[in-house]
């Protein structure tokens, strides 16, 4: 009989073989006469299967929600200068994404990971808080540069509405606001930030949907998932800032010197 070669690697979530593209197993024909929406093709493609409507609602939310956040943010800074650099789109796009990480738009999948180890633990959000400042650790999802409880964060606020309204269930972002109302009483900016906001509706969509088995939740945890939704949302950001930087013909940028504090006999650490 035919003998086959093993396969060099093995791929699950598209196939462009057939006479039609394939998502997961849906045509690509489908995926327009249902209308499933960009929510609806990353489920195919992010978690292979359907997700119910308010959670591809939610998936479109968080990519809208990121998609930018003004050209003063380290990955819009990049972008531009990159820009500026006389560079192409995909340089540009790649310098803004390299920033993002646990202090700027990265630390989604912290917050997770912590809010997560909070709810599961029974440690009230108080005692919670003591435990990371006991391990001295920030924790993720917490603290902003410029929103605070008195300038709020709208962005955190339309999240909150929409899982209070539209989740079965929503102990995890229950509880990120109980570790805000500790954090926030000790220093106004010490705000739940749409990382955490975004990551403890996420947990919840994980562990409440019913789509989800208790491993897969784990898994999607770990592996980076949910820093993607970050990434792929503030994309189309950095894009536009690369256009809007080329098409003002934005010359080489070159930081003016009285803003740096040159001091060669430094030598302690800030
Ligand atoms: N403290 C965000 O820092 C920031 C604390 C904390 C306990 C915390 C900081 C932080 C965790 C990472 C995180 C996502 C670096 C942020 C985003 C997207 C964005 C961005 C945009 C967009 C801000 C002052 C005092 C110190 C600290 C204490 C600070 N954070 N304690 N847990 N998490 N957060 N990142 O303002 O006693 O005075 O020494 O790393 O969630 O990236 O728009 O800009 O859409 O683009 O520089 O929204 O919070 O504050 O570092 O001077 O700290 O608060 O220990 O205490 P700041 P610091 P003390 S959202």
């Amino acid at each position: 009989g035919m003998i086959r070669k093993p396969a060099a690697f093995i791929s699950t979530i598209s196939d462009e073989r057939g006479q039609e593209l394939l998502y997961n197993g849906m045509k690509i024909s489908d995926v327009f006469k249902e209308e499933i929406g960009i929510g609806g093709v990353m489920s195919l493609l992010w978690f292979k299967r359907r997700l119910p409507d308010y959670a591809c609602k939610f998936l479109e939310i968080a990519l809208q929600l990121t998609a930018d956040h003004g050209p003063a943010v380290s990955g819009a800074m990049n972008t531009i200068v990159t820009a500026r650099a006389g560079k192409d789109l995909i340089s540009a796009l790649c310098s803004g994404l390299l920033t993002i990480g646990d202090r700027f738009g990265g630390a989604l999948d912290g917050a997770a990971t912590e809010f997560t180890r909070g709810v599961e633990s029974g440690l009230s959000p108080r005692e919670f808080v003591d435990s990371m400042r006991k391990a001295n650790r920030l924790i993720p999802g917490i603290g902003h540069k410029i929103k605070s409880k008195t300038n709020p964060d709208l962005r955190v606020e339309l999240v909150k509405d929409f899982v209070i309204k539209n989740f079965p269930s929503h102990a995890t972002m229950d509880y990120a606001l109980g570790v805000e109302n500790v954090t926030s009483s000790k220093k106004d900016s010490l705000i739940l930030n749409v990382d955490g906001c975004i990551a403890a509706a996420f947990c919840d969509l994980l562990k409440c949907s019913g789509a989800f088995n208790e491993e897969e939740a784990r898994d999607y945890m770990k592996i980076g998932t949910l820093n993607g939704l970050f990434v792929l949302g503030r994309t189309i950001g950095f894009i536009g800032h690369f256009l809007d930087q080329k098409r003002l013909r934005q010359p080489l940028y070159r930081h003016p010197a009285d803003d740096i504090f040159i001091d060669l006999n430094r030598v302690e650490v800030a």
